[in-house]
């Protein structure tokens, strides 16, 4: 029988979950419709063959258009991203969804908060996305009444911070959250850096006259982290809510999180490329602002250890933690090229080398299988965000998102090849083997060879299910 397809993917080798088959892909209606050999007719035909075709990307930790709080000692600085071109950038790094924050300020409800960063995506974005919200501020109206509202709704995720005066939770309100959070099935991120002993030291380090960017990092060591680390898993343990820790920097959360794990606790991390790739040398000299991110870039000898993480399953998942801001007055210069570190923005671009630089370090250099791969960038996103079966994973019914990788291109990553809005990017010089050159929303083509070829707006809000992380029994 002759099936009707809006078009096939033909020719490639297609990773489904049991590694690379040579199949097509007949799409219809913006889903997969059938995976097979000699798939015939198709509106449209694309030839894959060399490529290989792998899930779009879900990013699941990104900042877009959203101004530091304005507690925030960098407040004033601008993001240089809104949803076009961030959406914009995320897709031409092969990521078709992302899941950006809604960031509650103190006073606001949680509902107003997510109304204003609908208003700044619908219509605007090139991929599909959803929203986390950030929890500064847990009245009880916000514990009892509209976290489950809003869980209902396919706000299924929120992030609280143990750090940064503007939203920094006290443990009575983190167990709070958690325990809110266990009720309605919302799954809680957390933030893991200790406030008090990062103003002692930045006290400290200025006092000393050490302002410039590299202390950044002595202002936040692993120990710092570490503690932090160590005090949400506890929390959520007392509770018995899951946790999900962002941003894993380096050995010493990692023990702590594989200690958690091997006590079955329902406790997952993530970590970002920043962490393989950047080091506290990134940090010296005049431009170091532009590596400043939070928890830092670790000493060199540390990447080993996230790798280990990421081969061992203490980390679950690869997000890029993309907070883009230029290196001018409007970003990371708001308070002069000489600001003490204290006044820099952090945040670093990373949204769309985020899968390429997994992918060329991860796979082509042998540190993780292709399902690894593809499970940290695209497949455990999805399962703990509530986004399966539609994202994440090539198989029938699946959205058609879907990204067409040249394994053996040879990239020098260079700003100018980039797509976001942010004037350089940290990872600049570095040779890159594999990248995608073809990536599919929902069937229809949104980037080919360098050129847009989808619209703002093409992309659509998530309403997601709730999170797959088991609770261990009691
Ligand atoms: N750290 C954060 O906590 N958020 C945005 C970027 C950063 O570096
Ligand atoms: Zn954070
Ligand atoms: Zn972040």
């Amino acid at each position: 029988m002759t099936q009707d397809f809006d078009s096939v993917i033909h020719g490639g080798e297609v990773f489904t979950g049991q590694g690379l088959v040579r199949c097509d892909i007949g799409i219809r209606g913006g889903r997969i419709a059938a995976l097979g050999e000699g798939l015939a007719g198709g509106r449209t035909r694309f030839d894959a063959a060399g490529r290989w075709v792998l899930p779009g990307g879900v990013d699941a930790h990104v900042h877009v258009d959203q101004p530091p709080n304005p507690g925030s000692a960098a407040r004033g600085a601008q993001m240089a991203d809104d949803f076009e071109s961030g959406s914009r950038s995320a897709a031409f790094g092969g990521t078709t969804t992302i899941i950006p924050f809604a960031p509650q300020f103190k006073g606001q409800t949680l509902r107003d908060a997510l109304a204003v960063y609908h208003a700044r995506a619908d219509g605007h974005s090139h991929v599909d996305y959803g929203f986390h919200m950030i929890v500064s501020d847990p009245t009880e109206a916000v514990l009892a009444d509209e976290l489950p509202a809003l869980v209902e709704e396919g706000y299924t995720s929120a992030k609280i911070y143990l750090t940064y005066e503007a939203l920094r939770l006290s443990d009575r309100q983190v167990l709070d959250v958690l325990d809110a959070s266990r009720g309605c099935g919302m799954l809680t991120m957390v933030h893991a850096e200790n406030l008090d002993c990062i103003l002692w030291l930045t006290d400290r380090l200025e006092r000393e006259g050490k302002t410039a960017p590299r202390h950044h990092a002595d202002s936040r060591p692993m120990l710092v982290e570490r503690e932090a680390t160590f005090r949400a898993v506890a929390l959520a343990e007392l509770v018995g809510a899951p946790l999900l820790i962002v941003h894993v920097s380096g050995r010493e959360a990692i023990d702590v999180i594989g200690q958690a794990r091997a006590r079955g606790l329902p406790v997952v991390a993530e970590t970002c490329p920043q962490y393989l790739f950047l080091s506290t040398d990134d940090l010296h000299g005049d431009e170091g602002a532009k590596c400043m991110c939070s928890p830092p870039p670790r000493a060199k000898e540390n990447a080993p250890f996230v790798w280990r993480g990421l081969q061992n399953g203490a980390l679950s998942l690869v997000s890029s933690d993309h907070a883009p801001y230029r290196f001018d007055e409007t970003g990371k210069l708001k308070y002069g090229p000489r600001a003490s570190f204290r006044f820099i923005a952090n945040g670093i671009p990373g949204v769309e080398t985020r899968m390429p630089l997994l992918f060329s370090e991860g796979v082509m250099a042998g540190r993780l299988t292709l399902a690894e791969f593809v499970e940290l960038c695209c497949t455990a996103p999805a399962r703990l965000y509530g986004l399966l079966p539609h994202k994440g994973q090539i198989a029938v019914g699946a959205d058609a998102d879907l990204a067409l990788w040249d394994p053996h291109r040879k990239t020098v990553i260079d700003n100018a090849l980039l797509h976001h809005n942010v004037d350089y990017t940290p990872y600049a010089g570095m040779d890159v083997t594999g990248w995608p050159t073809h990536v599919w929303l929902r069937g229809e083509l949104v980037c080919a060879d360098g050129e847009l070829r989808g619209q703002p707006g093409q992309g659509r809000f998530l309403r997601r299910g709730r999170h797959g992380i088991p609770l261990r029994s009691a």
